[in-house]
């Protein structure tokens, strides 16, 4: 009888997580807790995995009789009942990143922080592509970290994006260069403290030795001074100081300093990327690269080619002089300040969804005098609401759908307006991903 493996979740990392365990001999059960899944797709995706069992809906003790290991998908909750009860029977837990690092054959660098995640890892990941190494981009970004590591080898480098939600289920993940650009509130529902979330974040950083490398932002409250007490050789970078070691912004110029070598990397000029959070971006990844030893040369001109992923205050067209953007990706208040600031035009302005606990006070703060217009959609529209009239921003649309949230814009903009989706919550409520929900938008500009 082979080995059974327990898989909690059946989205993109439960389905990857399967097909590599049944790769590595396991027999898999596969639970998900939506019972209105479609078992037959489900069976499609696992077209090569041998007499996969599903379960839907809730966990029955046979189903977990003989399970050796259980897997679990980073949206489900470790207070879920369906984790407990695999607990209760002593059954070891992984989360889906903790199990595909035991497949890395490769270097592994991990990137974290409450914003700016997507845009490193898509650029170290090109800094690396472009360097002439074999890349496996991966993790949080959308490409589930189990479905690429049978990639790896030796020679090969993973740039996984990591989420808190999976550093939660981690055990010996050791990254040899981590990241964490940034702490601001986020997800507190699920991680109930700002203590408990700043910890899961520093988890990154756990199986780390003195032979490895950490890049934090030495300008985030929670970051600085951390390098006293981290195992990993920390590397600062900083938008507002000069460095001793690290890098750092000086007027326009990206500078550069390591093992006593200063240099200027680059101006920001010569970036397709807009604002200070994309040049702390760049900034990670530059001390990352060079950690890692990629020259110099070879990253400067990554650099001056790369452009903003899709989502992230994405320019996404110009129809009546109104110019529309696609900030999807901000999915919490931190990532909706740094797009509302990067707007130079009077900004009418799409938001609201899933309620992730928080405050949205500062969020609005930011608004006042740049937004001429709200249109509120989704679970905190209310929430949303009552904040801004607070802050005495009373123009406000509550609308149902994305269609009516576009068609409210295109009425209230005139020449020489923005129209910007920052949404400053999680699509889950409306929509299936951020993806989905700024894909709609653009399709509807
Ligand atoms: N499910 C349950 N019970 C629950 C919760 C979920 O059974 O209590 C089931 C759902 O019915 C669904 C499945 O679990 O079928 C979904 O699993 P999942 O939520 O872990 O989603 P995946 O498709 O596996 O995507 C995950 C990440 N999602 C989350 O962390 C919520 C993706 O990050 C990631 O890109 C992907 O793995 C590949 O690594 C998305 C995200 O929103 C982008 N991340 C959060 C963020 O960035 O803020 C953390």
């Amino acid at each position: 009888m082979s080995k059974i493996a327990l898989v909690l979740g059946a989205g993109k990392s439960g389905i990857n997580a399967c097909r590599l365990l049944a790769g590595k001999g396991y027999g898999i059960r596969l639970y998900d807790g939506n019972t209105g899944l479609d078992v037959k797709a489900l069976r499609e995706r696992l077209a090569d995995v041998k007499d996969p069992v599903f379960v839907l809906g809730s966990l029955q003790p046979a189903d977990l009789e003989g399970a050796e290991l259980c897997v679990i998908s980073p949206g489900i909750d470790l207070e879920n009942e369906a984790v407990q009860a695999v607990r209760a029977a002593g059954i070891p837990i992984i989360g889906e990143l903790e199990l595909a690092w035991r497949y890395d054959r490769g270097s592994v660098i991990a990137i974290t922080g409450t914003n700016g995640k997507t845009t490193t890892t898509a650029l170290l990941g090109q800094i690396m592509e472009d360097a002439g190494k074999k890349t496996l981009t991966v993790g949080n970004i959308g490409i589930a970290y189990t479905e690429e590591v049978d990639r790896s080898s030796p020679d090969s480098v993973s740039v996984a994006e990591v989420s808190s939600f999976q550093l939660e289920t981690i055990d010996g993940f050791h990254p040899h260069i981590s990241a964490i650009l940034n702490i601001t509130p986020d997800h507190l529902n699920r991680h109930k403290t700002m203590e408990n979330y700043v910890n899961v974040k520093f988890d990154v950083t756990k199986n780390q030795t003195a032979e490895d490398f950490c890049i934090l932002n030495y300008e985030d409250p929670y970051l600085q001074g951390a390098d006293q007490r981290l195992a990993p050789k920390v590397l600062y970078f900083s938008s507002k100081r000069e460095l001793a070691e690290g890098a750092w912004l000086m007027g326009d110029d990206i500078m550069l300093s390591l093992g006593g070598k200063e240099e200027l990397v680059v101006d920001i000029h010569e970036l397709n990327l807009l604002g200070r959070h994309n040049y702390e971006n760049v900034m990670a990844a530059v001390l990352m690269a060079a950690s890692f030893g990629i020259p110099m040369e070879s990253i400067r001109k990554t650099l001056k080619k790369f452009t903003a992923v899709e989502h992230r205050i994405e320019f996404s067209g110009e129809k009546n002089g109104v110019r529309y953007y696609n900030d999807s990706k901000g999915t919490n208040p931190d990532a909706a300040i740094q797009a509302i600031r990067a707007m130079v035009r009077p900004t009418v302005l799409i938001a609201g969804g899933y309620d992730k606990g928080g405050s949205f006070d500062e969020w609005i703060a930011a608004c006042v005098g740049k937004v001429k217009h709200l249109i509120l959609m989704g679970t905190t529209a209310k929430k949303i609401g009552e904040t801004a009239a607070r802050y005495g921003i009373t123009a406000i649309t509550y609308v149902n759908s994305m269609e009516e949230a576009v068609a409210t814009a295109k009425e209230k903009a005139q020449s020489g307006d923005a129209v910007l989706l920052s949404p400053a919550c999680a699509s889950w409520d409306m929509f299936k991903s951020y993806e989905e929900r700024g894909r709609i938008f653009k399709a509807l500009i």
